[in-house]
């Protein structure tokens, strides 16, 4: 009787340490599966750590024509592609970048701590009704450059937010990803101006009708951060088409060397990814379109990296 007990026991024990290590190989699996995530404790912004590599930066000619075939755009907007060209290959090191863009909730309480000055749209101090978790916008790259000083971060390079928002090679020599979630255009997947519109603009007459419509009072139509999560990067960053442009680091210089003393305008800072008010050619993760440094509108936020 008491054998049969001690059996009984040990093979419960048995099944229990299988059950275990049945949990415990799960656990492992999702871990892997997971982005590496940090919490930066000034601002309390969830940051996913992108393992460097190396990449085509920028576009090929015959990857534009594509582009334009598969999004409807007209010929002559090719002209706006220009400066995405020639493609070369850059490296990244290992960084941290925002999974969000910096929300106006966040902007606060930099705004509060700093005693720094309000975008003019809020209502005094306050942000928006509602509004908390939405990108904070009407920030000039100033401004912006002062929150991620405070936050101890600072704005992403071009490569750095490039990389983030395409993804890796999908084998060597291949281009990434054009949007976050992929190659081809689909309105629905991020805040842009033709999911606003309902239908595609392919033309500046198109678009303008859009702009000054009934809807013109509500703006800016940004989007709570994260609500679009099939628009995610493949390393899971959020928001990166769409939504609000983000300021980058650098003075906008041609390609391949970035040298802020050939730039046009050194007054012009890099912006990326497109807002609520833009069609897919800036909603492509290879468009660049800078503005000046101290401009303010409200389209343009951002989002901070910090090194591991
Ligand atoms: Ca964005």
């Amino acid at each position: 009787m008491l054998s049969r007990m001690t059996t009984l026991v040990v093979l419960a024990v048995l099944m229990l340490n299988v059950l275990l290590v049945f949990v415990c190989s799960v656990h492992a699996e999702e871990k892997q599966n997971k982005p590496a995530t940090a919490e930066n404790a000034k601002d309390g912004a969830e940051m996913i750590l992108i393992t460097g590599g190396s990449f085509l930066m920028g576009t090929a000619p015959a990857e534009i024509d594509e582009q334009f075939r598969d999004t409807g755009l007209p010929e002559d907007w090719k002209k706006h592609a220009l400066d995405e060209q020639p493609r070369h290959r850059r490296t990244v090191e290992p960084f941290y970048i925002y999974k969000y863009e910096v929300t106006n909730e966040q902007y606060k309480a930099f705004m509060d701590a700093t005693d720094h000055r309000p975008p003019p749209h809020w209502k005094g101090k306050d942000y928006p009704a509602d509004k908390g978790n939405h990108p904070v916008v009407e920030v000039s790259w100033d401004d912006a450059d002062a929150y991620c000083r405070w936050a101890g971060t600072r704005l992403p390079t071009e490569a750095q937010w490039e990389y983030a928002a395409r993804g890796a090679e999908p084998a060597e020599g291949e281009p990434s990803r054009v949007f976050p979630w992929g190659n081809s255009w689909d309105r629905t997947l991020s805040n842009n101006a033709s999911l606003h519109a309902g239908k595609e603009l392919q033309n500046a007459a198109d678009w303008k009708e859009w702009y000054e419509s009934d809807q013109k009072s509500k703006f800016p139509l940004t989007s709570r951060v994260g609500s679009f999560p099939k628009s995610v990067s493949p390393f899971g960053v959020q928001d990166m088409a769409g939504n609000a442009w983000e300021w980058c680091a650098e003075v906008q210089a041609p390609y391949p060397e970035q040298n802020a003393e050939e730039a046009d305008d050194k007054k012009l800072r890099a912006r990326r990814g497109g807002s609520w008010a833009n069609v897919a050619l800036h909603i492509r993760s290879v468009d660049r379109q800078g503005a000046p440094q101290d401009d303010l509108n409200i389209y343009t936020g951002f989002r901070c990296v910090k090194l591991p």
